[in-house]
């Protein structure tokens, strides 16, 4: 009775096309549609025309606004449920076999029983809908640093979202073959329509889920259509599964922005840093160098994740996983960031920002004076005296544009090689008031490693939550490692004594602060260019020239240390950006001390050990 299943009949179940050849994905495709019975499959193909007849459809829905093709050509707004605006953090599942490998910063829930949970909401949640099977590669096709995803998802946003994040369709099908590895994402936004009812322009569900099965590596993301809840290429594969991934194999998934820096003598280096979400990875890889920095140039390779490999030679090599930007749009201006404004003038989808009249965005500090009239992210009338009386945002602060990475004037020609750039400096960022200097080189990669796991940051309105608390943020990587944070600890620690062992120079390590602040609440450090200014010090150290003060917590550069042509910035400011206060370290070797009760299964002893030769130089 039963017919062994020929690549015909799988393909014809899931209305695949002839080029669609490698059974075990159609077989899956036909499970899942089995399970959330969409009314209809669409294999996308990432070519320019579905992109195209995408947006059309999305046009049509209301869910996509097109914007005035004079003023911003091929671009489109939508706007989201106000629920549903940035990551869920607190919805966030690792669920492997045991607790301890997941440890004590993520969520866990045993896999048995989170596919319990799951089955009845995922079951018929497609119905009214259409599925689309989006394949994708996080890499350069056929990099032998790839890794090729395929994503379920019934959202339409989410397929054209991808097509720009990734390299999407066909040619990540061809990389797939008969039988190469794929890691499954489902994606729901859990709001299946019934006969005749009419759909909404954002669906979702109140109901969230985002889980990842690390050991048979799944991503299953319910009820969100936002941002890395459900492109599921970012932050649950190209992190969180990715950094599994990395602990079998030997190399590194991190949130980290990649750049190139040329000096005038026209050598090239390269710098991966990692910053929480919006703390300015975007715009620090696409920095402009100020007056005074004439014949120096910055590329950007990624702006949010680096995969990260030794090399034959010892040194580490970075890819970006990702083809394309999910900035934020708030604060974005010509003069933070005028490579960003240049990527997003055109071929961009935007989101939860505000519609000018003429059918144009705008979102806060782009300009410094708003248009007069504006409809805001929420569909609403919006005015400056509107504004100032109830304090609404025109724009959402965790507002977002998808852009290519080739929209981007500063795109480093290197962005697209599968081997990668060798890392010079790594680079570890907080949001901090207060505490932490402008900048710091650490003596060793363990002290680096010590910054990095200690690094605490004002989250922002990229989680949904509580905005403006420092909390720990070891490596920005608080949210987006897969497994244990003290295992991931050690996995840099031993991967340092490899490459020193090796004999390799490793690269150098750097904590920095952008955003000390003065009695009033400003910031006192002018950031975006002027960090340049920090950057070229550090390729000094690099090079072993540079100098800096040793201190308590690693070498500081003094005021004569820095590069201050084309600017005034004074050495009293400096002085107030990089001082190192006895209380506040005080107060911020106990929240390291909290930190490390908290993470002590596992948590490396040179760890500790480096906080106790901190105090001890403190108290000195
Ligand atoms: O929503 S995303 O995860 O893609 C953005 C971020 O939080 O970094
Ligand atoms: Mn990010």
């Amino acid at each position: 009775m039963n017919q062994p299943e020929t690549l015909a009949t799988l393909q014809a179940s899931v209305h695949a096309p002839a080029y669609v050849k490698h059974i075990r994905l159609l077989a899956w495709v036909r499970d899942m549609a089995a399970l959330m019975q969409p009314d209809a499959i669409q294999w996308c193909d990432g070519t320019d025309a579905e992109y195209n007849a995408l947006c059309d459809t999305l046009v049509k829905a209301g869910v996509f606004k097109k914007l005035n093709d004079a003023k911003r050509p091929n671009s489109f707004l939508a706007c989201s449920d106000p629920s549903d605006v940035a990551r869920v953090e607190d919805r966030t599942f690792i669920c492997c076999e045991k607790k301890e490998n997941a440890g004590p910063t993520n969520n866990w829930m045993a896999p048995a029983e989170m596919r319990a949970t799951l089955n009845p909401l995922f079951t018929g949640c497609m119905r009214g809908r259409t599925m689309y099977v989006v394949p994708f590669s996080m890499g350069p096709l056929g990099s032998p640093i790839a890794h090729i995803g395929v994503e379920l998802s019934d959202s339409a946003y989410v397929a054209v979202n991808m097509k720009i994040m990734t390299r999407m369709g066909k040619g990540a099908l061809d990389v797939l073959g008969t039988d190469g590895e794929f890691v499954p994402c489902v994606h729901t936004v859990g709001a299946p329509l019934s006969a005749g009812q009419k759909d909404v322009t954002w669906p979702c569900n109140k109901t969230k889920y985002i889980v990842h099965y690390p050991e048979t590596r799944e991503i299953w993301s319910y009820g969100s259509g936002y941002g890395g809840n459900a492109l599921l290429g970012k932050k649950c594969f190209a992190l969180r599964i990715a950094s599994n991934m990395g602990l079998r194999d030997g190399w590194l998934a991190e949130h980290m922005l990649i750049l190139g820096v040329t000096n005038p003598q026209g050598k090239k280096y390269h710098v991966a840093a990692a910053f929480p979400s919006a703390c300015g990875k975007t715009n620090f890889a696409m920095l402009i160098p100020p007056k005074g920095f004439e014949g120096w140039k910055v590329t950007t390779i990624g702006d949010d994740i680096a995969w990260i490999k030794p090399g034959k030679d010892g040194r580490l090599y970075a890819i970006n996983p990702e083809a394309g930007y999910f900035g934020v749009a708030p604060g974005t201006n010509e003069k933070s960031n005028l490579n960003c404004l240049t990527s997003i003038k055109r071929d961009t989808i935007f989101t939860n920002v505000a519609l000018t009249d003429d059918g144009d965005v705008w979102w806060e500090g782009l300009t410094d004076t708003p248009p007069a009239h504006l409809i805001d992210w929420q569909g609403k009338d919006w005015t400056p005296a509107i504004a100032k009386e109830t304090g609404a945002k025109a724009a959402h602060p965790n507002s977002r544009f998808t852009v290519a990475a080739t929209n981007n004037p500063a795109l480093d020609p290197e962005w697209d090689n599968p081997a990668g750039v060798a890392i010079d400096a790594f680079i570890f960022g907080g949001r901090r008031g207060t505490t932490i200097p402008l900048v710091t080189e650490a003596r060793d990669w363990t002290e680096g490693v010590y910054m990095a796991a200690t690094l605490g940051s004002e989250t922002t309105a990229a989680i949904a939550g509580q905005v403006g608390v420092v909390r720990r943020d070891p490596f920005a990587m608080i949210a987006f490692a897969g497994y244990n944070m003290s295992d991931y600890f050690a996995h840099w620690l031993k991967l340092g004594k490899k490459l020193a062992d090796s004999g390799a120079k490793l690269p150098k390590l750097f904590t920095v602060n952008w955003f000390r602040k003065d009695a009033d609440g400003k910031f006192v450090w002018p950031g975006f260019g002027d960090n340049m200014r920090v950057l070229a010090w550090m390729l000094e150290r690099v090079e072993g020239k540079g100098q800096g003060v040793e201190h308590a917590f690693g070498t500081t550069p003094r005021y004569g240390d820095l590069n201050w042509n084309g600017t005034d910035f004074s050495e009293a400011k400096y002085e107030s950006v990089t001082r190192m206060d006895r209380d506040e370290w005080t107060a911020e070797l106990k929240l390291h001390a909290d930190l490390f009760e908290q993470l002590k299964h596992n948590l490396p002893a040179e760890l500790p050990a480096t906080k106790a030769k901190i105090e001890a130089r403190l108290a000195a």
